[in-house]
């Protein structure tokens, strides 16, 4: 990750699963991406780029930014346990640039792997799947049993059920999402389309998958089943939206009449919005270049 994504505003964005009811989250003067769900879904960890990239994270309804990054620079990818306790994220520190997890608590960190980026946990929180140039490794989550499930995929995202990876490749000749077993056997091209096709994430009940193609014209949001059918665009706009990320455990059940506390302190959210427990959540960018830039200096 360099610097060049620094200075390029992108912003996180919250969404309904049908794409309704878009609300910024972020709206700094920094580049803010890479968003990912704490399993309870009142939280989102994130990564900013000002003068140097930073690891955040930041309340559901945009209050408590706290900086929870590990090194002076290079903190990116941030991804909670299922626990919700601790984070693995790539940074650069001690002389390593890898994957490391840090527990949220304590500020305790340590060094799972030397090398790799885009780590991705598995839903019993044993295993971390990373990517590592263009091949996809699993690690036990005490750092022991690094092994190789592909050479050819990269940003592996797992099933809700622990049995399925999604991922990306270029193997085709072009970008798609694939899936594949969890240890890396029965690769399925899910996308099959000429555009780049990336950063798949699970629905919560594992029937569908998120993705973001550049398909029609622009990136926009996709969302398909898990078995590739029925892609629809959920976003629409000229902006380049990427980076999807589904929340989560269902959080709030109560009557829609019920007022909604974050409904009340959240400048930025509507009382819609509250209501909403399953969302997905994106960063939004002012230009397509941006995105083929970013992509090139991981
Ligand atoms: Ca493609
Ligand atoms: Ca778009």
């Amino acid at each position: 990750m360099k610097k060049g994504v620094v200075g390029k505003r992108e912003n996180i964005v919250l969404m309904n699963p049908d794409g309704s009811n878009q609300v910024g989250l972020t709206n700094g003067p920094c580049s803010n991406f890479f968003p990912t769900w704490s399993p309870d879904g009142t939280r989102i960890a994130f990564t900013s780029g000002c003068e140097t990239i930073q690891a955040y994270i930041i309340n559901a309804d945009g209050s408590n930014v706290v900086n929870i990054s590990i090194s002076e620079d290079d903190n990116g990818w941030p991804a909670w346990s299922p626990d919700g306790e601790k984070i693995a994220l790539r940074a650069y520190k001690d002389g390593i640039s890898g994957i490391f997890v840090m527990d949220i608590k304590t500020g305790s960190v340590a060094n799972l792997a030397k090398a790799g980026f885009d780590p991705s946990w598995s839903p019993d929180g044993t295993k971390i799947a990373f990517s590592r140039g263009k091949g996809i490794g699993v690690i036990n989550a005490d750092g022991t049993g690094l092994g190789w499930i592909t050479d050819q995929g990269s940003y592996p995202a797992w099933s809700p059920d622990g049995k399925k990876i999604a991922f990306c490749s270029e193997k085709s000749g072009n970008w798609e999402i694939y899936v594949m077993d969890a240890d890396g056997s029965n690769q399925v091209n899910l996308t099959n389309n000429p555009a780049h096709d990336m950063d798949p994430t699970w629905s919560p009940d594992g029937t569908r998958i998120a993705f973001d193609s550049d398909r029609d014209g622009n990136n926009e949001i996709y969302v398909m089943n898990a078995d590739g059918s029925n892609a629809v665009n959920l976003t629409n706009n000229p902006a380049s939206d990427r980076d999807p990320d589904w929340c989560c455990q269902l959080l709030i059940v109560k009557p829609s009449d019920t007022p909604s506390p974050l409904a009340k302190e959240e400048p930025f959210l509507t009382e819609g919005y509250a209501a909403i427990v399953v969302l997905i959540i994106f960063v939004i960018v002012a230009a397509f270049i941006l995105f083929k830039k970013t992509r090139k200096q991981i």
